[in-house]
């Protein structure tokens, strides 16, 4: 059963910004989808709890050099 999970991301300044967060985390497995949205500083996320979870792609945002909080 996939899992969904909504985070702030803290940061982003253009659309290139939010299209590397979007890329960094659908190279994680068990993404199902990845929308980032800059103007909103959000990012939602569709994924499979057997492979991946909100730490790890909270971790992920991070990386890619934001501030992401789990929000739901
Ligand atoms: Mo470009 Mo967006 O270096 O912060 S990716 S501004």
């Amino acid at each position: 059963l996939e899992a969904k999970a909504l985070f702030s991301v803290i940061g982003m300044t253009c659309s290139a910004c939010a299209g590397s967060v979007e890329k960094a985390i659908k190279r994680l497995p068990g993404i199902r989808e990845a929308a980032v949205d800059v103007l909103n500083n959000r990012a939602q996320v569709l994924f499979y709890p057997n492979f991946v979870n909100e730490e790890t792609i909270r971790e992920t945002i991070e990386n890619v050099g934001f501030q992401a909080t789990l929000i739901e």
